[in-house]
């Protein structure tokens, strides 16, 4: 015979919230690399660098994460993949369909799902309605943390100040706009990015074959402890977008992650 369910008790549900979210919290006030942005570059990012055994946080201003991989193309829920992306998608297990020329299709629903868990599964912690709002500095003005409040907080216009999260490396996954490393620019006199202008240049009209080839490239660290990732890195140097074709993204988030190790060994 099953056990009758315990009578609820709404302030005991309310202390496992509060004491479950703070001891998670606590611990990742001391990360190892943040990761501003739950797209396709930054959760790949995240899981490769949390199966490398590494303490790493995503932050995501939305209430979900995925970025642009539910839309696929203008809202129909499909993903295109080059052959040498295939890998970082089968190791967790997303159904990849062949297609002409070479493709291969995916859900987009479903890649989200699996990049998720897996990032969760190899113990990467991801917090949801969080913004990345400014970084904190040293006196030589290197990042070696992020200051972060609720997206809410910020859509709303409150007064509220911020909290702080120590990293030693930042990636910035923040897609299109680039979002931290505008905010460095703007915030850090003087700061020069490493792009040909020194800031970011923003992303420049579609060209899906040259912003796939340039993508991994300028996957790279573009400002002291600062790794640009995903379209945020095209953003950075005025390379190409690409539209809905996802490859590049996962490989970006690869290569952000071997180089946040690299600078972590
Ligand atoms: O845009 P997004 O998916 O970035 P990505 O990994 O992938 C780009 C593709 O989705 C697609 C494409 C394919 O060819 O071009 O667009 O480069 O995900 C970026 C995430 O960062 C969040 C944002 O809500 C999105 O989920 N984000 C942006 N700014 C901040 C942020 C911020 N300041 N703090 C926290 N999250």
């Amino acid at each position: 015979m099953s056990q009758p369910s315990p009578v609820l008790d709404e302030t005991q549900i309310t202390r496992l919230i509060v004491s479950g979210f703070a001891e998670r919290f606590l611990a990742d006030t001391d990360l190892e690399v943040a990761i501003a942005g739950a797209g396709p570059s930054g959760l790949t990012a995240a899981r490769l660098l949390a199966a490398a055994g590494r303490h790493v946080a995503v932050l995501e201003r939305h209430l979900h994460v995925g970025g642009g991989m539910w839309g696929g193309g203008m809202l129909f829920p499909r993903l295109v993949i080059q052959e040498e992306a295939r890998p970082l998608l089968e190791e967790i297990h997303v159904h990849l369909e062949p297609a002409e020329g070479g493709y291969y299709t995916a859900d987009s629903v479903e890649t989200v799902a699996k990049c998720t868990a897996a990032a969760r599964d190899a113990g990467a912690s991801i917090w949801v309605g969080i913004t990345v709002e400014d970084v904190m500095v040293n006196e030589a003005d290197e990042v070696r943390g992020v200051v972060v409040n609720w997206d809410a907080v910020e859509k709303a216009g409150l007064h509220v100040d911020p909290l702080s999260l120590g990293c030693r490396v930042l990636i910035d996954a923040t897609g299109h706009d680039a979002s931290v490393l505008r905010t460095i620019q703007r915030k850090i006199p003087g700061a020069r990015l490493d792009s040909p202008t020194g800031q970011v240049m923003g992303e420049r009209s579609m060209n899906s074959a040259l912003g796939e080839n340039q993508i991994v490239e300028l996957t790279r660290e573009v400002y002291p402890n600062v790794i640009a990732s995903g379209m945020a890195a095209n953003a950075v140097a005025s390379a190409c977008r690409m539209g809905p074709i996802f490859g590049g993204m996962f490989l970006s988030g690869q290569k952000a992650a071997q180089l946040a190790l690299a600078k972590l060994a």
